[in-house]
């Protein structure tokens, strides 16, 4: 079950109150997520597979290539498409016509989330439900991710669409992702949360070393950044940036291991990486075929 939608939308909020985890990182500002996560939930015979992904952007540099990418492979792979959209926007002809495009690509049957009911107005929630009645035609579910509200209905419905088949994961695991990969998105969230403007975006985060025998766990990080400028900033004055950066990363990492943890963080140039195919696959990055842009 792959979730989609505009950038902030909801998608990554939606998933931890389906999971009931904070597996996939949230903040409020937009192309949070860079690759798919995916949260598994099995509940009496049923086990949903749901993948979070990027949001459907118009992209611009090979980075954001990869996001797209990433979110409609999700979108072809799946078996029921949910479509996440944010009732507190209006929904424009342009957004509209970049979300039907994706869903074009998709067989999948559709269900669509229409999300921050808490906080949206209703003439704006009643819009989005002509949209979704004239385009789409699927059921439609009003829901908040964040406070919870109509989660559970929209789960049961999710339930009955399920087509049948045998369990691909053991019954009490909730993520396929490697911890690694967990580890480097809370302190890239934690990024989010510390930084402004282009800092959030062009920073990498890379577990270099992870030792776990060791008590407390060892975690050697590298947060590569694109420009010389950057690398004051993170730091900040006398490292106070950094500090802090180190210090809220590692209440998050421990509290999602469950046990205590020594993070060490080193910044390290890694010039351009957002437009350098070597870097973006070393990173982890699936890359979309070369074309005609790249070369100029
Ligand atoms: N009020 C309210 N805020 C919400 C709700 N769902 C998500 N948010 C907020 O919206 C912002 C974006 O949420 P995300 O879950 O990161 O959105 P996303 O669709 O995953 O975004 P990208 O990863 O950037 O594509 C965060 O600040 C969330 O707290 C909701 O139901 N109500
Ligand atoms: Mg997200």
């Amino acid at each position: 079950m792959t979730l989609v939608g505009r950038p902030n939308a909801g998608k990554s909020t939606l998933l931890n109150a389906l999971i009931g985890e904070h597996l996939s990182i949230v903040t409020p500002k937009a192309q949070t997520t860079w690759q798919r996560v995916t949260g598994i939930l099995t509940v009496e015979a049923d086990q949903l597979i749901f993948l979070d992904t990027p949001g459907l952007l118009e992209a611009r540099d090979l980075m954001q290539r990869a996001m797209l990418g990433a979110a409609l492979e999700a979108l072809a792979e799946a078996d029921i498409v949910l479509l996440v959209v944010d009732t507190t926007r209006s929904p424009s002809t342009k957004d509209g016509a970049r979300i039907l495009a994706a869903l074009d690509q998709a067989r999948a049957p559709q269900r669509v989330a229409l999300n921050k009911v808490d906080i949206a107005s209703e003439p704006s929630i009643h819009a989005w439900e002509d949209w979704v009645d004239t385009h789409l035609g699927c059921p439609r579910f009003r829901i908040s991710a964040e406070v919870g509200t109509g989660v559970d209905d929209l789960l049961a419905a999710l339930r009955v669409d399920l087509p049948p088949g045998p369990f691909l994961y053991p019954e009490d695991e909730i993520a396929s992702d490697p911890v690694r990969f967990f580890v480097a998105e809370l302190v890239r969230e934690t990024i989010f949360e510390q930084f402004q403007q282009e800092i959030p975006y062009s920073v990498f985060c890379q577990v270099e070393e992870y030792r776990e025998a060791q008590d407390p766990v060892y975690i050697q990080m590298n947060i590569y950044f694109e420009r010389d400028s950057q690398k004051g900033m993170l730091i900040g004055k006398k490292g106070a940036a950094i500090r802090a950066l180190g210090e809220a990363s590692r209440a998050k990492i421990e509290h999602f291991l469950g046990r205590s943890v020594y993070l060490d963080l080193w910044v390290k140039p890694l010039k351009a990486w957002r437009k350098n195919r070597a870097h973006l696959s070393q990173l982890g990055f699936r890359l979309p075929a070369e074309d005609e842009t790249e070369k100029r």
